[in-house]
């Protein structure tokens, strides 16, 4: 069955438009944070929030979920580090499934332990293969989930692990350099990855100026995620709407 926000990302993709992803960790984020970037998503348009941690140290996610719910009508994706992470309040989760490792745990098991919670709630699932990226740092989703990241320099294995994904049946790709990277996924691996999977692409991990959002795009990323700078400089917002914009605009005057 496809949800609706898995028909939304896949139509945007079809027709090549982009669209912005915010990150934010419920351990980061406090509520005067949270509500100053609402306001500012009201000038600069943002087309989802994934919420997640790879610890999750506090328990304000779901406090902090139902402060955007009650205020926003910007779906709230789940980005679950572990099962314990879920949230019926939110629209739907990013059902990762951590293909460039070789840890059971994040490729089945914490699947398992989550499938009843699943099943009893309204979250849309979205399936997405996940693939962390060595950019030039061990990130703390790599330490934690036991796993090495894909080689920054070896786009081929990364095409390969996207095919096998997508083959499985998996409805997303996710090329992530891990929160803070300290250089974002290169563009030769993100044109590798599209050029041989037909599924929306999202891509995060250091992307923190307006020139690696843009190689990002143009690249062939159809979703780009920023966390960090976001959350130390709210104002980064502005820019990285426009860019995306910028995308979506010359995509409609050549239409
Ligand atoms: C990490 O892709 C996200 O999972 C965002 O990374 O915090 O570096 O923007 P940053």
């Amino acid at each position: 069955r496809l949800t609706s926000l898995h028909e939304a990302l896949t139509k945007r993709r079809k027709h090549g438009q982009k669209s912005l992803a915010v990150l934010l960790d419920p351990d980061q984020l406090d509520e005067a944070s949270c509500q100053h970037l609402l306001e500012l998503c009201e000038s600069y348009p943002v087309d989802y929030f994934f919420m997640g941690g790879s610890l999750v140290m506090n328990s304000r996610q779901a406090a902090l979920i139902r402060f955007i719910k009650s205020r926003s009508a910007v779906p709230v994706l789940l980005f679950p580090s572990h099962s314990l992470h879920l949230d019926d309040q939110a629209d739907g989760i990013l059902l990762l499934s951590l293909i460039s490792g070789r840890n059971p745990d994040f490729l089945i098991g914490q699947h398992v332990l989550a499938a009843p919670l699943l099943r009893q709630s309204n979250l849309q699932i979205l399936p997405t293969g996940y693939m962390l990226v060595d950019t030039g740092r061990q990130t703390t989703a790599s330490y934690m989930s036991g796993t090495t990241p894909l080689p920054h320099d070896k786009p081929a294995i990364a095409a390969c692990t996207a095919m096998a994904g997508e083959q499985l049946g998996l409805r997303l790709m996710y090329l992530d350099g891990g929160s803070g990277a300290m250089y974002p996924v290169s563009p030769a691996m993100i044109r590798a990855v599209r050029q041989v999977v037909e599924v929306p692409l999202i891509v995060g991990g250091g992307i923190n100026t307006v020139e690696k959002a843009q190689a990002t795009l143009a690249a062939g990323a159809d979703v780009i995620v920023i966390g960090n700078q976001i959350e130390k400089t709210p104002e980064f917002l502005g820019e990285m709407s426009k860019v995306v914009q910028s995308f979506n605009t010359v995509l409609n005057v050549n239409q």
